[in-house]
């Protein structure tokens, strides 16, 4: 007989993140009418069921094109997948800069924002 039940939450994750980023985010879960921790587990689950981007090729011919001009090494960068922790760092980081929380990050909030 195959168990239906979902798998058991028995693991946690602790992150270190800017104060004024999780009072955001937390207000933001607020006004959604759900938990961190689901907002979280529904970004954990999406990362993880997304496919992985695959690399266009005329990205990687174009990055190429750029490291032989320039003499650099530009196609290891180019060519790295997405990562699903900067993916996080970045949505952090967007959060805490984006003040009034619109999903847009004015000249304002950007220049309050830095350090
Ligand atoms: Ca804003």
């Amino acid at each position: 007989m195959r168990d239906t039940r979902p798998p058991k939450k028995s693991e946690s994750l602790e992150i270190r993140i800017p104060y004024d980023a999780k009072l955001a985010f937390m207000e933001r879960c607020r006004r959604e009418g759900r938990s961190a921790s689901e907002a979280l587990r529904g970004f954990i689950d999406q990362q993880i069921e997304a496919p992985r981007p695959r690399p266009r090729r005329w990205r990687l011919a174009v990055g190429a094109m750029i490291a032989a001009a320039l003499g650099a090494v530009a196609l290891p960068s180019l060519a790295r997948p997405a990562d699903p922790a900067h993916d996080l760092i970045r949505r952090v980081a967007f959060a805490h800069l984006d003040a009034d929380h619109d999903g847009v990050v004015s000249l304002d909030e950007y220049v309050r924002g830095r350090p």
